[in-house]
């Protein structure tokens, strides 16, 4: 029973996190499917101008409305709401292929990258709180040494969620950060390693350096961990996110996406862009500043707080 009560919190907290998009993609879809009669090329084009404006993506946008073109003419569909579900099922569709959860087999250690403001600290608050309560043994690497604002903003969150910090003075070496902290989490026995890194994209060539050390680190003093690389991308960026995944994805290989701030976007269509055009999966969205505003992310589940069931 209280399982299934939270659930349906973490439900209504994704729906209400959405609500800027719900606004921007269904409500403008209800308006379309009112206001036609007939599905016909103007209303095709209506739909593509709806969910570009959402930040689906040219790309994207297009082999949805292509699929339901093909799908209204070879199921011989002409009752305009229908095309809702259609829709829904496309979109649901994208955001299933391929995906799974993050494999968290002890001990894991989760390398977290991403530029400069996206939630990377926040996020990793958030997981460390959620891994902590879960009983698993948890470290955090303080790796953004470049201001010391942001080594004592995780330790606030560390001393939040109630788990120790591996943390060097402000300009230290990040990667002497990672080694300490992969020795440390060895003697401790610590399940999960989650280490934060700095996301200067100012200097572009020092930072992805400074990254693919910091990988090297844990894969030649802790090649018994499991490793994964989490890039924190944020919503409100829209389609400037998949540029960052291609430059991080080349430097270091990521493994998952974390997707922040959707609550604070109309355009959180680019969800959808993301699952298509890079193909990697997501494995967690953010849909506020709090604590437990961090959900895995379920395809069929989101699908559904988008469009309303
Ligand atoms: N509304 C909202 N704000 C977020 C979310 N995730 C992070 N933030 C905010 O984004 C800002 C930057 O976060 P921070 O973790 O410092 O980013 P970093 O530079 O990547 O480490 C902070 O003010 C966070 O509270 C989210 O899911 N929703
Ligand atoms: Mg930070």
């Amino acid at each position: 029973m209280e399982k299934q009560n939270k659930e349906k919190n973490f439900f209504a907290k994704l729906k209400e996190g959405l609500r800027k998009t719900r606004s921007g993609i269904t409500s403008r879809v209800d308006e379309l499917l009112k206001y036609y009669r007939e599905i016909d090329d103007d209303f095709f084009e209506e739909l593509e101008e709806t969910l570009i404006i959402a930040d689906v993506g040219v790309q994207t946008t297009q082999l949805i409305v292509e699929h339901i073109r093909k799908r209204v003419k070879d199921e011989k569909i002409g009752d305009v709401p229908q095309i809702k579900d259609l829709l829904k099922e496309e979109i649901t569709s994208i955001l299933e292929k391929g995906s799974h959860d993050i494999s968290l087999k002890s001990p894991t250690v989760i390398l977290v990258v991403g530029v400069n403001g996206v939630g990377k600290t926040t996020t990793i608050g958030k997981l460390a709180n959620r891994y902590h309560n879960e009983g698993k043994q948890i470290l955090v690497a303080a790796a953004d040494t470049f201001r010391a604002a942001a080594g004592e903003q995780l330790e606030l969150w560390c001393k939040w969620a109630q788990v120790p910090v591996i943390r060097h003075e402000e300009g230290a070496d990040p990667a002497a950060v990672v080694y300490d902290a992969v020795q440390s989490a060895k003697s401790r026995k610590t399940d999960v390693l989650l280490c934060d890194t700095a996301g200067r994209l100012h200097n572009k060539k020092n930072l992805m350096n400074e990254l693919e050390k910091i990988n090297r680190i844990i894969d030649r003093e802790f090649p018994d961990a499991h490793k994964e690389v989490l890039l924190v991308i944020d919503a409100v960026t829209g389609q400037n996110a998949i540029t960052q995944a291609s430059l991080f994805k080349e430097a270091v290989g990521i493994t998952g996406i974390a997707l922040t701030k959707l609550d604070g976007t109309a355009k959180g269509g680019v969800v959808i862009a993301i699952k298509s055009q890079l193909d990697i999966p997501i494995y967690y969205v953010g849909v506020g500043e709090q604590m437990d505003d961090l959900q895995p992310f379920k395809a069929k589940e989101f699908a559904n707080a988008l469009f309303g069931s």
